[in-house]
This record gives structure tokens, sequence and C-alpha cells, in this order.
């Protein structure tokens, strides 16, 4: 039905275009009701104005933030007038029906724009136009609303050709504008406090979203393609840790691709238990014995089809994910048997010659670390010759060292990892902790081969490792004090051979 205006509140940011529809309102007798700054604009134009402050008996305070947000202000807009009891309590209450409402909304998104402080852009929240806004559209079959300085000039038309009356579907499709740019302001500001998301995001084109980062507090994502790299036959979805800890076994596990079976329980992206044997069943389990306490919640990878021997004695072990390039069936079956357990064929594909990592807000990146030692590669620098036998073992540690993280010392025998010290900041440290956890696991070092990822500053660590009983050592070498090493070495009967190449990895 069609409605003639009696009253208008009107509270804009861009004053600019106001002067003909206040002229218009004041010529059809419509009462005026206006904030601060527009009031005064109203005023300029010679024209009659009520300060909001007048109708609501209360000042503006916090500095603008609470000026119209006032029920004599939204009983007025929100009153139903078809309806006795609302109409009762506008008399009671002493408030005025409002029947057009005129806002233009801080500008939220041109602030963003200029590049102005947080506390500015914050400042620039409308808070009581925004409602004004919603409210006049909610009650559209009383009130219209105009909801922008774009919406002026139509708004105009509609007073001069009307006389001041407006239609019920002018006041729906004005409803409609208002809660258009309601929603787009609300947009603009949710895209603000979530910018730094939303950019982080957009920079990668293949991401999926992770239950959690590192701890279940923290968002976590990954930029990358697992199907590339495995079939996925059972289990929950892979974690950030779970990701970081399939990363280094994989990378771990291809040092010993065509070998003998080989298998790895990894925990914290480190090799816990390791061992090289004739059947992969006896790898498993030489692996184990390495640190069955660790083990508990580790990450297990094979080189070899996984059998049903090998299934039956994993099966025991609480373990995340376990990774092969192939199951038997019957394997396959008795791995299943545990709901969440994570079970990848690993596809032989080749990793890209770089890799990334962030630091300080910027990327690094560097060629993989794809310098394997080998026998050719070796050069004994003690009198002891190293018996083809040791040098297999020491070949096998410092695989194993080149996969775990610095400082680090691998002690092995008989192709089994006796006990890794890892992460250290020292490498004393790290091979005291290696030692204690071959003593603490039965682990006899009389005749074990030590591997260190880097060279030896001083002749501590030969020291150490020849109170143990470690006949050989395999190192890069490169200290000014090698020879004190070495003469260790010579006056204890200990072989050492120098690699000539460094295995960090921090
Ligand atoms: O800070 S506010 O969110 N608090 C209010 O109660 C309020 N009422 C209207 N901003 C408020 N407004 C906005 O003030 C309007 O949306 C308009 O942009 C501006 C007009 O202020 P003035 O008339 O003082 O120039």
């Amino acid at each position: 039905t069609t409605k003639k205006a009696k009253s208008a509140l009107i509270s804009v940011f861009h004053k600019d275009g106001l002067g003909p529809i206040v002229q218009k309102l004041n010529e059809l007798g419509v009462t005026i009701y206006s904030t601060g700054g527009t009031e005064s604009f109203i005023k300029d134009q010679g024209i009659n104005v009520v300060p909001v402050e007048e109708l609501t008996s209360y000042p503006s305070i916090l500095g603008g933030r609470v000026k119209t947000l006032h029920p004599k202000v939204f009983g007025g807009i929100l009153a139903r007038r078809e309806n006795e009891n609302d109409l009762s309590q506008l008399g009671e209450f002493e408030i005025p029906e409002i029947d057009i409402v005129i806002v233009d909304l801080y500008p939220f998104e041109k602030t963003v724009a200029s590049g102005a402080a947080e506390q500015d852009i914050i400042e620039k929240i409308d808070i009581g136009g925004i409602s004004l806004i919603r409210a006049a559209a909610k009650n559209f079959k009383d009130v219209i609303c105009v909801s922008s300085m774009e919406q002026y000039g139509e708004f105009l038309d509609i007073m001069s050709n009307g006389n001041g009356e407006t239609s019920i579907e002018q006041r729906k499709s004005f409803a409609a504008k208002s809660f258009a740019v309601s929603s787009h302001y609300d947009t603009a500001i949710f895209k603000y406090l979530n910018k730094e998301e939303i950019e982080f995001r957009e920079s990668f084109n293949v991401s999926s979203q992770l239950r959690y980062g590192e701890n279940p507090h923290q968002k976590g994502f990954f930029f990358g393609n697992l199907d590339e790299l495995f079939t996925k036959l059972h289990g929950k979805e892979l974690s950030y840790n779970n990701l970081l800890d399939v990363d280094a076994a994989v990378n771990l596990i291809g040092e010993f691709k065509n070998e003998a079976p080989t298998f790895a329980i990894l925990k914290h992206n480190n090799a816990c238990g390791f061992a090289q044997r004739e059947t992969l069943v006896q790898a498993y389990i030489d692996a184990l014995a390495g640190d069955p306490i660790s083990a508990f919640g580790g990450v297990l990878i094979a080189n070899k089809e996984i059998d049903e021997a090998t299934a039956s004695e994993i099966h025991s072990l609480f373990c995340e994910v376990v990774i092969a390039p192939s199951y038997s069936e019957e394997a396959l079956t008795i791995l299943k048997g545990k709901k969440n357990r994570i079970i990848l064929i690993q596809k032989d594909v080749e990793f890209p010659n770089i890799s990334y990592r962030t630091a300080l807000n910027g990327v690094l990146a560097q060629e993989p670390n794809n310098i394997t030692d080998t026998k050719e590669g070796l050069k004994n620098v003690t009198n002891r010759t190293v018996s083809d036998s040791e040098i297999e073992d020491l070949l096998f540690a410092s695989k194993i060292c080149k996969h775990t993280k610095s400082n680090t010392i691998i002690l092995v025998k008989n192709k089994q990892l006796c006990a890794g010290g890892t992460g250290q900041t020292s490498r004393v440290d790290a091979l005291e902790q290696a030692i204690a956890k071959a003593n603490h696991f039965k682990f006899d070092l009389k005749g074990a081969v030590m591997a260190s990822d880097a060279f030896f500053p001083f002749p501590d660590c030969v020291e150490i490792a020849g109170n143990v009983g470690i006949e050989a050592v395999i190192q890069p070498g490169g200290s000014i004090k090698d020879q004190l090493s070495i003469d260790y070495c010579n006056e204890h009967n200990i072989g050492m051979v120098f690699t000539g190449t460094r295995h960090f990895k921090h």
C-alpha cells in the first residue's frame, strides 16, 4: 500500500548530493531528525532539523560510537503501524514514528584501501548506521530505507514524483538493496580481519585443510598432492606431524631401495629402529628391538612388499602409519584390523631437485642432499685395515645418520641400529645419548661402529667411543684437530674412514 512519509532520520557520511533531498523533504512537510555532522549540514541549508539528541534526551557518547543506538530511534523505525500494541507503546514512551531512514555508512573499504592504521580502520566499522539500515529494511512494510549515497538520486525522484508517497514495491526494493549493502559491508570487515589467512591460502593452488597443525590450537594446511606419491589403502586422515614423519621415512628408506629387506621405525622424524635382514619379518623384529618404547605411535616403512609374517608382527604394535611399496593380500587384511592405522603404498616417484622451507617470513630453497657415501669414496685415515663387514656397517650407519637431525651420532652393529643420538646441541651429547640408549636396551657395543654427521672438532668423541668398545668410525673429516682423533684411534686399534661429505640435517 502507498504511504505518505511524515518523518525522516538522516545520518550520512557523504553529505554531497543530500541538499536537494532535504529541500524536497522540507517542502513536503517531513520532520527531519539527524546526527551531528549531518545535522549541521542540513541546518546550513537553512532547513529545520531536530538533533537526534533531542529525540533521545541522550548525548552522543564515546566519541560518536553511540549516537543513534537508542530505543527512541529504533522504536520509531521498527513499530508495526498496524499493530495496536506497538502503537500504544509508542504513545506510552513518547516515541515518534520514523518513516524514512537515510544512511550512508562510514567508508570502511576505502579506509582499508588507503592503508590506514588498524585502529583507524576499526573506528570505521559502522555500528549505528548498519543497525538503522537493517531495522528500516526489516520494517519495509512501513518504512523506506535509503542505505547508500548511490541511491540518493533514485530516492529523490520517488519523493518528487510521488509527492512524498512510496509504494510497497518501492520500499521492498530499497529493503533488498539495504541488505545487499549490509552484507557486502560485513563481508568486507570479515575479509579485512581474515586477510592473512586468505592471502596465505591464495598463494598456493593445491591445498587441503588438516585437522590441525603441529598442536591442536594451531590451524594447519598441506599444500601439495599426496595422491601423486601414495595410494592410501586404509585409516584416518594424515595429520601435520604424520606428514613430516612420512616425509622423513620416505627419504630415509630411499637410501636402501635396492638392498636386502630393510625396515625402519621413525619417531619425530628420526629413526628409532632400523635393521636390514634376509627376511623382512626379521628386519622388523630387529628394528623394533632397537627401541621398543619409542616405536609406540611411530611411522613404519619397509623397502619391500609387506608379507603376512611381517604384518602379524606389526599388528600388536600401536603405530600411526605403515608405508611399503606393496602388501600381500593376507598382510593387508591383518593390518586393516586397526581402524585408524594409516596404510600407504609408496609410489615409485622421484622427488623434485629442490626443497623448500620457510624462515624469517621468507623461503629457504636448496638442492636436496643427494650424496650417498660409497665404499669407493672412503679414505682410511688410520693404521688398522677396516674389514669389509665393518665397511658395510659404516656405510649403513652413515646413511641413517644423513637422515637424522643434527647433531647426530649413529651406532650400528651387524646392520642393526643400536641407538642414535639425535638433534643435540653438541656432538658429545649426541654420542652420550646414543650410548645410554644402547645400554638401556642391552646392546653390547663391543664391535659396533659409529657414524657422525659432521667432523669431530676435538678427540673427545673417539675417546668416549673407544671406551665402550666401538671398533670403527665414519665421519667427513676436515677439522684442524683431525690428527688428534686419528692418533687416539691408532693408539686404541680403532679404524676410521673419512667421507669428505658433511651430512647436516637441521
Ligand atoms: O559510530 S557509530 O556506529 N554509532 C552510531 O550510533 C551511529 N549512528 C549513525 N556510527 C553511527 N552512525 C554513522 O554516522 C552513520 O552511518 C553515518 O555514516 C555517520 C554520520 O555521522 P554524522 O551525521 O555525525 O556525520
